[in-house]
């Protein structure tokens, strides 16, 4: 008896089986709080934090310090709450912390303080003007996201479907001496620039980098680490685009100091202006490129067997889309991992394949199933066939 109860006293220390919903309402009936801190402040570890938006469409006008295991969610599906002013986080072992749906009007989502790991879910949530930053001892999912004017920096998870409205923004890997080897999907965004300084494995799949350069924006993906390893990154399925250059010196799609494989990704250059885009790759690094069409380029990854120079733009400048007729249309690897949604051959560019674009935008707020990781072929051979998805509600 004395150990079933010291059993179920050690379950209780580390789940809250008596988590319970706090409610963030305006005028609220009674057991309600009228801030979001103040119900942080009562919560216990594996509550919710569910937010009523305020009445008049107006801010919780508060600073908010995450330091439990929390969700925060909106009380109504799609329709985010605002804050007027920071989230922060602060990390300890094995801390969950979900951030769905927040509107901030004026201020950033920043972990603080140290203690791998803490997981962090950020999640159609809209950041009028500042960032997200989750370095180091943080694994962040960071998910179906729009930016105003703001970057994302995470050291290790994922950043899927977020949109960042600012051309001199951009998804940042910083480094971590957290873990090592680790493997890091940034897949499906909107953005301008990609950089990394992370000794990790990337896939960078479907983003659409729309980019302007300027004098210290000259790159849209730059891989930092020098490293021999292979296949460190996987490119594949990006669209490119670059719209102007004032920048006459520097002016390159990829930097690269570590092996890649570069395939089914479309990199154009707009009609407007004289500086070509060009590749950087450290000397002995592998890429291996396949399948990328290239428009308006006068130089083409030179490891490339067959690159395939398009007379006439392939995507339309802003949105990515394809411009038909064009080569890149069932253009990519044609391996059935390639294939698009409607079991065509894949296209090259961020609409093609599993990951199109289309699965991920427009952000809504609303629910969303974001990654499902299932076999590429389906065979009948009586096996039991594993899907595995990822959402979040509201
Ligand atoms: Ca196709």
């Amino acid at each position: 008896m004395k150990k079933t109860i010291q059993t179920l006293l050690a379950l209780l220390l580390v789940t809250n089986v008596f988590a319970i919903d706090r409610i963030v309402q305006e005028n609220g009936p009674s057991g309600t709080f009228s801030t979001i801190s103040a119900a942080v402040a009562a919560a216990l570890d594996g509550d919710r934090i569910i937010i009523y938006p305020k009445i008049g469409d107006n801010p919780y006008i508060e600073n908010i310090v995450l330091n439990k295991t929390l969700e925060l969610a909106s009380a109504e599906d799609g329709v985010r709450y605002k804050i007027q002013g920071d989230i922060s986080l602060l990390a300890a072992n094995n801390r969950t912390i979900t951030i769905i749906g927040a509107h901030i009007t004026t201020g950033s989502i920043t972990g603080s303080a140290a203690g791998w790991r803490t997981n962090v879910n950020v999640m159609g949530c809209l950041i009028e003007g500042g960032d997200i930053t989750l370095n180091n001892q943080y694994y962040a999912s960071v998910v179906s996201n729009i930016l105003g004017n703001g970057s994302i920096s995470i050291a290790h998870g994922k950043i899927i479907g977020n949109e960042l409205g600012n051309a001199n923004k951009k998804i940042i890997i910083a480094n971590s001496g957290s873990i090592a080897n680790d493997t890091i999907n940034i897949i499906a965004n909107k953005a301008a620039r990609i950089e990394c300084s992370s000794d990790v494995f990337l896939n960078i799949f479907n983003n659409l980098l729309v980019r302007n350069t300027f004098s210290d924006n000259f790159y849209s993906i730059i891989y930092n680490f020098a490293s021999t390893t292979a296949n460190k990154l996987n490119i594949f399925n990006n669209t490119f685009v670059l719209t102007s250059n004032n920048s006459s010196s520097y002016n390159y799609f990829l930097v690269l100091n570590s092996p890649a494989l570069v395939k089914n990704n479309i990199f154009q250059k707009a009609n407007n202006f004289t500086v070509n885009p060009r590749f950087s790759f450290a000397a002995g690094v592998n890429i291996t490129a396949s399948y990328n069409y290239y428009f308006n380029n006068s130089i083409n990854i030179n490891s490339e067997n067959q690159p395939t120079d398009l007379v006439a733009a392939p995507v339309n400048n802003t949105t990515g889309q394809l411009i038909l007729p064009t080569a890149a249309l069932n253009g990519a690897d044609p391996s059935f991992e390639f294939y698009d949604l409607d079991l065509s051959v894949g296209d090259a560019g961020c609409y093609g394949g599993s990951y199109t674009l289309d699965n991920y935008f427009p952000i809504t707020g609303s629910s969303r199933v974001y990654n499902i990781e299932m076999p590429f072929g389906i065979t009948t051979n009586g096996g039991p066939l594993n899907i595995k998805a990822e959402s979040f509600d509201r």
